[in-house]
């Protein structure tokens, strides 16, 4: 009896995970275990903290063929440095939020840190960006006028927009991009009168992909793409098929920094519900003849993502919100390094995948329908617990680096090189750096440029030819100018030239430190802000040599209140932190008529 062997599976699937301790590392993002949460996408920013939306049901979702319910967009965030995920956001707050193919949000983040999120309310798509932290108000890219499907957003350094949809009953593929801050049109991208469906979008330095399912038959569909340039109006090539194989589906796509485009997409094996996973790439020409990167079994939904030259890709094996487990498979230094199962992800349906900055970690994060371990209807993350195991009997690597110069003033460029690491019985395959900085690297031997100063813990990770790993860390100091000793500033009402005007005398004091660092001060920079206004608003007024002390700021207003801060400068055009000084005084600058003289504070006159 199938229902028998399942149940006994599950029973067997229950007691492994629980014996192994990895699995309660897993993090709970959307927390919401009565609600069905659907659809997980995930990004990553430059520093590594994890972002990943998904919906949540309200209406119970029992078919695709249901008249549409209610549901809402939600964002959680894992902060690196709390080292928590943060409560989840509901970022649509309409309850329209209710696609039958449940693939209902997506997300992509530009270099600066910002935020896109994509979400389907019935018959539209809609954007939401957060900058810094803050939400922007919600912008319809499209409205079909029918039900939507699986929004998609790509993002390039610019902040330039790419998305992508497909409209459920006309099984079209639709896109619309903002290019240097201005939106294009919406534009179809599959043909009218062959069913097609499940885009995603990809943008690189100078081309765009989408890729999609395209119909025909319920066994007729093929995977396909198009692409265009990026400039405002540039018209997408027509449709093209990735590759001949039948009964193709579910491609995803990602782009390369040389603007090779990568492609993962399921096919059925002849009449059986077994499926491959293929991949291809752009030769410049075309996609190339697909690699099979599976096993044959019933699977689906593969997710790819790309850094550095590297490839990860996810999927879900098993029946639709029944998934036995998550596999995925990575191509590391150009090869695939074979397919792994991710224990404990039993009920996946919907999976995604993206690494940390140095590529030491995969995070995986599914849906589950209570047919898990755990219970509950709810959106997980691995955490970067792979929970892979070197064979027994390998020996670990050993991490270990030496980096010159030791120390010294930012900029300051230093050289790392582990070619001191070793593995007792195998070779290491792998060396991977997170600089502390929020940058990363790949390489037995390094450089990399530390803009600022602080104290910065780099971290090596090696990784032998059998999987196992071995971490080592080392503090690293770079200098940096020291701003001068105590700023100071005071008002004057300067009664000295034909008319009375307000001025403000600046005055500061060497920095002995800067003597220990070895460096010569040549000049210092008196910066002025409003005394409201954050330190970001500082902005440089004049500059005096190294042997002054003194600035007069003439292009003050009276009665209005200031404040001062001074870096220090050398002659290879370095400068100290502009930072707020111990005690800057903000006194109301006022003429020497003012009404109210209870407002004077402190001024002095000439
Ligand atoms: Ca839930
Ligand atoms: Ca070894």
């Amino acid at each position: 009896m199938k229902v028998k062997y399942f149940f006994a599976l599950g029973s067997f699937l229950f007691a492994f995970f629980y014996s192994n301790n990895f699995v309660s590392g897993y993090a709970n993002v959307s927390r919401s275990p009565d609600l069905r949460s659907f659809g997980p996408r995930m990004a990553i920013d430059s520093i590594g903290n994890i972002h990943v939306v998904w919906a949540d049901y309200y209406t119970p979702y029992t078919s695709k063929y249901d008249p549409p319910g209610n549901g809402d967009a939600f964002y959680a965030k894992y902060d690196m440095v709390t080292q928590q995920w943060g409560d989840p956001v509901n970022i649509s707050n309409s309850s329209l939020v209710f696609s039958q193919e449940v693939r209902n949000a997506g997300i992509a983040i530009d270099s600066s840190d910002n935020i896109y999120v994509v979400y389907v309310e019935r018959n539209r798509i809609v954007l939401r960006v957060s900058s810094s932290g803050i939400w922007g108000d919600p912008f319809e890219i499209a409205n079909s006028g029918e039900l939507i499907d699986m929004p998609r957003v790509a993002v390039d350094p610019s902040g330039n927009i790419f998305t992508s949809w497909w409209a459920i009953a006309g099984g079209i593929v639709y896109s619309r991009a903002r290019i240097d801050g201005v939106w294009e049109e919406v534009r179809r991208l599959s043909p009218v009168g062959l069913r097609s469906k499940f885009p995603n979008i990809a943008v690189g330095n100078n081309v765009a992909f989408c890729t999609w399912q395209q119909g025909g038959t319920e066994r007729g569909y093929t995977a396909n793409f198009a692409r265009r340039g990026k400039s405002f109006g540039d018209v997408w090539s027509s449709s093209q098929l990735v590759a001949t194989t039948s009964d193709a589906g579910n491609p995803d796509v990602e782009i390369d920094a040389n603007d090779i485009a990568h492609i993962v997409y399921m096919a059925s094996v002849g009449a059986s519900n077994d499926s491959l996973l293929y991949y291809s790439y752009w030769t410049g020409n075309n996609f190339s003849s697909p690699a099979i990167i599976s096993g044959q079994r019933l699977q689906h939904y593969a997710s790819i993502y790309e850094r550095g030259g590297n490839l990860y890709v996810a999927w879900q094996v098993g029946a639709w919100g029944h998934g036995n487990a998550l596999y995925y498979n990575n191509n590391i230094n150009g090869g695939w390094s074979g397919e792994g199962v991710l224990p404990g992800s039993a009920g996946c349906t919907f999976v995604d995948v993206v690494t940390s900055p140095s590529q030491d970690k995969v995070y995986l994060v599914w849906d589950d329908i209570g047919q898990n371990p755990f219970g509950t209807w709810d959106v997980w993350c691995n955490m970067g617990d792979t929970g892979e195991q070197p064979p027994p009997g390998d020996k670990p690597p050993i991490a270990q680096f030496s980096f010159y110069p030791t120390t010294g003033l930012a900029p300051l460029e230093v050289t790392f090189d582990a070619s001191g690491s070793s593995d007792p019985d195998g070779t290491i395959v792998r060396y991977s750096w997170d600089f502390g900085d929020g940058s990363a690297g790949l390489g037995q031997v390094i450089s990399h440029v530390f803009l600022k100063s602080g104290t910065f813990r780099v971290g090596l990770t090696v990784t032998d030819d059998l999987g196992a790993r071995a971490t080592k860390t080392e503090l690293i100091v770079v200098l940096g100018l020291q701003p001068p000793l105590n700023v100071r500033w005071s008002a004057h009402v300067d009664e000295s030239l034909f008319k009375t005007s307000t001025v403000a005398e600046v005055t500061w004091e060497r920095n002995p430190a800067n003597d220990a660092l070895g460096v010569q001060v040549s000049g210092y920079r008196i910066y002025r802000k409003l005394s409201s206004e954050l330190t970001s608003a500082y902005i440089a007024i004049g500059e005096v040599a190294g042997d002054t002390y003194r600035f007069i700021d003439r292009l003050v207003a009276a009665g209005v209140s200031y404040s001062y801060t001074v870096t220090a400068l050398d002659n290879q055009g370095r400068e100290s932190p502009i930072a707020s000084q111990s005690a800057p005084l903000s006194t109301p600058l006022l003429r020497k008529d003012v009404r109210n003289p209870k407002k004077t504070g402190k001024f002095i006159r000439f």
